[in-house]
């Protein structure tokens, strides 16, 4: 009798760990796919544009480069840049008058406002990037291979006439990004 009730609680015993160790498995299973879920749904609604052709790469953060916003201490106001920003999408469009198209974009709130920029194809275009320190103070066109200073008064890129597609842009140390959606 003791060796059958050992053996039921025995038995018990691991049919709660296993119990437990399936519940565990689909909780963190289930976890995970929410959380791409809400990810893919959130570039759904930028058009696939905002953050989501970055993903979380931040390999160039930081290391040496003026250190500015990064780690935390930054220079007072702009010091929310880096990490992110507010991570918030701010929509602009270029004004154009069918011949060169232009947009004003502020840095002065540790973001580009706007960072989910439309652009017209075909038509060359002019962006007046304001003025950014700390973690903003470079503009970077990584794949048109730009890189400027924007500490000193802000910066005015322009760029040919750009075909259908996104391009991204970001801060010097790749952790604050904007993009152009040119239609
Ligand atoms: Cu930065």
């Amino acid at each position: 009798m003791t060796e059958q009730a050992y053996t039921t609680g025995a038995r018990t015993k691991y049919l709660l760990i296993g119990v437990i160790v399936v519940l565990a498995f689909f909780a963190s299973y289930g976890f995970a796919a929410s959380r791409s879920a809400s990810v893919s749904e959130a570039n759904l609604e930028t058009g696939g544009a905002y953050p989501a052709a970055y993903g979380t790469d931040t390999s160039l953060a930081c290391d040496g480069a003026e250190s500015g916003g990064c780690g935390g201490e930054g220079e007072g106001e702009e010091s929310g840049g880096c990490g992110g920003g507010s991570g918030a999408v701010v929509e602009g469009a270029t004004v154009s008058d069918g011949t060169v198209q232009s947009i004003a974009i502020d840095l002065s709130e540790g973001f580009f406002n706007p960072n989910v920029i439309y652009v017209e194809a075909g038509t060359p275009l002019v962006l007046e990037f304001g003025e950014g320190h700390g973690c903003m103070a470079e503009v970077m066109f990584s794949e048109f291979g730009i890189l400027e200073d924007v500490t000193d008064g802000g910066a005015v890129i322009e760029l040919p006439a750009l075909e259908i597609g996104e391009y991204g842009f970001s801060c010097g140390m790749e952790m604050v990004y904007g993009v152009l959606v040119v239609r």
